[in-house]
């Protein structure tokens, strides 16, 4: 039937509007017109599709949500769940850099920021003229963002920075990086610091073998000197990153079920073509067992998002909630992802079809904006009010 093969099994497009429809369509038509024909390719090369950036603008892909008059879209969360899944539902790392840009570089600009720095940055960041990046992770301090070391000094009408990050997302290609470090009473604050800014430097990260087509990097500052007008004014302690987390976890608990959908789809379709023993393969139990399982996990997924979009839209949405739904979903994606390779046979090692690079990506997306097991202590410690990280 047709919701089996659209993958709305349970009918949640009733519940959308015409706007979120709008949107999701727009997001559609680009995705299949200017990446999905270029994706693979990319990938395979290790190389990121930079002229993507104006085309992701284009759809106001960059702070949906943000109000229009920074250049936002005025936009609900639903509609940026929407956004994120389809590109997700193409490639994690195009996904990447639209989490990146509108949660973690423009939504704190927008939330913490002063009015100046509104002006000067956010409508820039929409129209893609201006890429951000995002710096909490360091060397030695993955999961436990609150260790970090990255500091500052004052020296009077500047700082001065030191310290490094890494494993950023965009960060060779970003005119901005939101960088988060300690004041000399070691309280973590936001900094923007800038491209060409003497002393920083973002090399990039090679020989990935997941998000190929995304690329990543270090940020390194040596004795950098950032204008105090550059540091976020509204905001003090690990509260600041973790917010901004709070809003690109809830986009990839959308974008996971994306990467899911196409690799459902494509065994859906390949296991309906392909003959085995004088009969397509879809025929036999254990395939369709596979493919039931994961028409189930990708329902209850979408349940889950779409209750938590509508919390999020009455800002009631709590981190917990949140970490339920990344953690589930991610899971969700690269199980469904494990089982659509081995459905596909020798052809689903291929670049040929997209199991493969799906699963890849998502190896990724399971360990950043907080691991698979850091997210379950998050929800066990709201469920026993101990904490068991430390
Ligand atoms: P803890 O003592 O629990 O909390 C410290 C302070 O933060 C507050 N807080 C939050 N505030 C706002 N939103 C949240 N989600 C918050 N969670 C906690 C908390 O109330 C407290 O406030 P205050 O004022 O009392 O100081 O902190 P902890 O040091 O024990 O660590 C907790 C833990 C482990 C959960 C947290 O640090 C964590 O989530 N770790 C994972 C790190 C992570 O997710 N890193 C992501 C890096 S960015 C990234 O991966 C981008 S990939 C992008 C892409 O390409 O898509
Ligand atoms: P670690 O923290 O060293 O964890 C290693 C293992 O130990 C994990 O399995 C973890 O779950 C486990 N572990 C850690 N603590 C505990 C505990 N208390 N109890 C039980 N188990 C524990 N960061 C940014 O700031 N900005 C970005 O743009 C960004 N982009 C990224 C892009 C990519 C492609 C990747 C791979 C990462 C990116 N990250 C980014 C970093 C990412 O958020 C971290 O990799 C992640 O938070 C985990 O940190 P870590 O790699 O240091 O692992």
């Amino acid at each position: 039937s047709t919701s089996t093969r659209q993958t709305d099994f349970y009918q949640l497009d009733d519940l959308l509007t015409e706007e979120h429809k709008l949107v999701r369509d727009a997001v559609q038509q680009m995705i299949n017109r200017d990446v999905r024909p270029i994706i693979e390719e990319y990938a395979q090369k290790a190389e990121f599709p930079a002229h993507l950036i104006q085309k992701f603008a284009e759809i106001g892909a960059f702070g949906p949500t943000l109000p229009i008059e920074y250049g936002g879209g005025g936009l609900d969360y639903i509609s940026y769940g929407l956004m994120t899944q389809e590109i997700e539902r193409c490639d994690s790392g195009m996904r990447s850099t639209v989490s990146v840009q509108s949660s973690l570089v423009m939504w704190p600009i927008y939330a913490y920021g002063s009015e100046e720095q509104r002006q000067k940055y956010l409508p820039k960041l929409a129209s893609g003229e201006m890429v951000g990046c995002f710096g909490l992770t360091e060397p030695n301090h993955g999961s436990n963002p609150g260790g970090m070391l990255t500091s500052f000094k004052e020296a009077g009408d500047h700082v001065v920075l030191n310290g490094s990050k890494l494993w950023i997302t965009n960060s060779p290609v970003a005119d901005i990086a939101v960088v988060w470090a300690k004041n000399e009473q070691g309280r973590i604050r936001g900094l923007i610091v800038e491209k060409g800014m003497e002393g920083f430097s973002a090399p990039e990260i090679h020989n990935k073998w997941s998000l190929r087509a995304s690329v990543t990097g270090e940020l390194v500052f040596d004795n950098v000197k950032v204008p105090k007008e550059n540091i976020l004014p509204n905001i003090e302690g690990l509260r600041g990153p973790l917010g901004c987390l709070d809003n690109a976890r809830y986009g990839i608990a959308w974008g996971a079920i994306g990467a899911a959908i196409d690799c459902y789809e494509t065994a859906l379709k390949y296991s309906l073509e392909r003959e085995q023993f004088g009969r397509p393969i879809a025929g036999f139990q254990l395939q369709q067992k596979k493919l039931a399982e994961m028409l189930t996990e990708i329902t209850k997924a979408q349940l889950l998002t779409w209750r938590l979009g509508t919390l999020k839209n009455d800002g009631k949405a709590t981190t917990a909630q949140i970490s339920m739904a990344k953690r589930n979903n991610v899971d969700m994606a690269l199980h469904i992802a494990r089982e659509a390779r081995q459905m596909l046979g020798g052809m689903g090692i291929t670049g040929d079809y997209p199991i493969m690079r799906h699963m890849m990506n998502l190896e990724s997306v399971i360990t950043y904006e907080g691991t698979h097991d850091i997210h379950l202590l998050i929800l066990g410690h709201e469920i026993t009010g101990i904490q068991a990280f430390k």
